[in-house]
Order: structure tokens, then sequence, then C-alpha cells
């Protein structure tokens, strides 16, 4: 072999040994590999030897860069296991016996807030319903007077599993199930159907400050001989002035859903701007919270009680937004951030 590559390789060999880092691994490599490298200039100087030193020079230089290539291998691995060994050496030992400091967890703000509303629904003589996210579209949709191709299903559009079932845009997916479940007891005994049902609701929405691709709505029924307006204000007004222990401005106007008749909008004033306009409330100063209604005659058909006999009212209240207002949190979003940062800093203050 050449003199001149003879004491590289010997050089390589000897710095390669006393290496004792990756990245002054990494600048040795880039010293011999990388363009201007030592061995990729004996390669490049080749051009000015005779032709018949070439073959053997040539192969010679290309023998050195296999074992510099090789040898770097080698070092690499051996330093990387040496790295994995001191981080092991470094961890705390884990004892089981040990006493571990245990710290509380809290619960979501939609959590205390919802069980707030089911205390205060429960003490008025409601029961709470549980009710599947997943559900069809005669539940969602059919059951509660928006036949298909209505346009009130623009506003709710959702997630369709390949069965042709859906996850639900609306806690009034489960109306249907709670009159057929306690319309029985109704006719037969005269019990008032009395019932919420708090659940998560989906929607393909363009999220914002006050919109969530994923919420929690609270419904809430009530059918009875003689059921009034006057009742559901009734409940509206004992269930916000519960909730937020303080006087807060709500404002009732007209609104349409179809399986209400006549149907309103409840909006609360945004206590994040206190009613000034920001993003929390897209600068209106108002929170649609709470639309309800009287159930609408078709609705309360098709679960089994008569129109003329009974009425009732519905209302379907954003357990999100109630939270935000309850709590002040700026930003929808937050809620289903998952960071505890911001999520754990809520009591439930009752
Ligand atoms: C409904 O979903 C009706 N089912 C409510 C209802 C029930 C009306 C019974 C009458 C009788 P709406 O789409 O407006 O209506 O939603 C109800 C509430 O859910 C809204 O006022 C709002 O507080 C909350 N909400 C709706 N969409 C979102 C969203 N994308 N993000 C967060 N909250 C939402």
């Amino acid at each position: 072999m050449d003199e001149k590559i003879l004491s590289l390789r010997e050089r390589i060999d000897n710095e390669l040994k006393a290496v004792s880092d990756l990245s002054e691994l990494d600048s040795l490599r880039v010293s011999y590999l990388g363009k201007k490298g030592s061995i990729t200039s004996l390669l490049k100087g080749m051009k000015d030897l005779a032709a018949d030193q070439k073959k053997a020079f040539g192969a010679d230089v290309n023998k050195l860069k296999e074992f510099t290539a090789s040898r770097i291998e080698e070092k690499t691995e051996e330093l990387r296991r040496k790295q994995i060994e001191k981080e092991l050496a470094a961890m705390p030992v884990f004892d089981i016996s040990s006493p571990v400091p245990r710290t509380n967890g809290s619960y979501h703000p939609i959590t205390l807030v919802q069980r707030q509303c089911e205390s205060i629904f429960r003490s008025m003589g409601f029961t709470v319903e549980d009710y599947s996210e997943v559900v069809t579209d005669y539940e969602c949709f059919e059951s509660v007077n928006i036949p298909k191709h209505h346009p009130a299903r623009d506003m709710q559009d959702t997630y369709y599993l390949e069965n042709g079932q859906l996850l639900k845009s609306q806690t009034s997916a489960a109306q249907n199930a709670i009159l057929r479940k306690y319309g029985p007891a109704l006719k037969e005994n005269g019990v008032p159907i009395k019932a919420i049902f708090p659940g998560r609701c989906f929607r393909n929405e363009a999220t914002d400050a006050c919109h969530e691709n994923t919420f929690f709505q609270m419904e809430g029924m009530m059918v009875d001989k003689n059921i009034s307006i006057s009742n559901l204000i009734y409940f509206m007004k004992t269930m916000l002035s519960e909730v937020f222990r303080k006087d807060i401005k709500v404002r009732l106007r007209p609104g349409f859903f179809p399986f209400v008749e006549p149907g309103f909008e409840l909006d609360i004033s945004c206590l994040i701007c206190g009613g000034e306009g920001c993003p929390s409330c897209k600068h209106s100063g108002w929170l649609e919270l709470c639309p309800c209604g009287m159930i609408h005659p078709n609705v309360l058909r098709e679960g089994g009680i008569d129109p003329d006999e009974y009425t009732g009212f519905a209302f379907g209240l954003g357990l999100t937004r109630l939270a935000m207002m309850k709590y002040g949190i700026k930003d929808i979003r937050d809620l289903n951030s998952g960071s505890l940062k911001s999520l754990s800093q809520f009591t439930d203050d009752e």
C-alpha cells in the first residue's frame, strides 16, 4: 500500500480510538469523507498520477474509505451505547414500596357545570337520562320533524358512519325515545314527563372562539296537560339563577326549530366582555345559550302522545358555552385542549 495512504490510515485509526462523543465523531467523519475531506482529496489527486499507478492507488484509497466508514459505524454504535447507559444510570430508581406523592385530579369545567345543572333539575323532579352518541337519521332528524332534504339539516351537518348512522348533532336526537319511554306512565297514571338528557354533540363546523366541532348540550323536556310557555320560562329562569348566582341579562327572541312551535332563542349577555362585544360572543354582546319552545304536535304524535290532550316544552342548553360563561373561559377551544394548566384551575364552588 502507498506510504501516504498507510500513514493516513494509522492517523484515522488513532483519532477514532480517542474520540469520546458523537458530535466530535461527526466532525471527524466530515474531515475524512466530506467533500473537502482528506480521503476525498486523495481520490481527487489521482488525476495527476501516471496511468499505470492509477489503478493500484485507486484500489488502496477505496480500501481506506471502506475501512474508515466501517470504523466510524462501530464507533457510533459504541458511543450511542455508552450514552444510553449514562442516561439510564442517571434515572431515578423506581421503588415500588416508597410512598408516592399524590396530587388530586380535578373535574373538567363541563363536568362541573353539567353536574350542577343535573342537581338543579333533579331537585325540581326531572330524571337524568343518558343517550347514545351514535344515532340514526330517524332519531336525530326525522322523529323531530326534520324530514329528509329539510333545509334545517344544513345547520347541522355531522359525521356519518358507513352504515348510515351518524354522530348526533343535537341532544334532541333522544326526544322520541324519552317520549316513548315515559309516555305510558303519563297516559296511564298521569305522571308528567320531566327529563333532562345531557350529551356530547358533533358538527361539521368551522371552529372559532364560540364554536367547536365537538361540544356538549343538555336537553330538557316536560310534557303534561296544560303546559305553557310560562312553565318553560319559569324553569329557564330558575336554572340560570341557580347556575350563576348573580343577576345576568337574558333575552328571549323568536327562533325557528322544526321541533318546536313557537320557538325561541334564549341568549345571555356575554359575561366575558360585559356585553360590549368580543370574539367569545362574535362581537354581538350576546351569546346564544339555550334555544327552546313548545314541543311541535308532530313530535308528540311521533312519540306516541296525543297533542290534543298534552302539551310540553323542550330546551337545548349549550352546556359547553354555559361552562365558558360561568368560568370566564374566553375561547371554547380551550375546553377540548386537554391542557391541564388551563383546565385544572376550576373547582366545584357548591
Ligand atoms: C339545537 O341544537 C336544538 N336541538 C336546540 C333545541 C332543543 C331547540 C329543544 C328547541 C328545543 P342549536 O343548533 O342552536 O339548536 O344549538 C343549541 C345550543 O347548543 C346553542 O345555543 C349553543 O349554545 C350550543 N351550540 C350549538 N352549536 C355549537 C357549537 N358548534 N359549539 C358550541 N356550542 C354550540
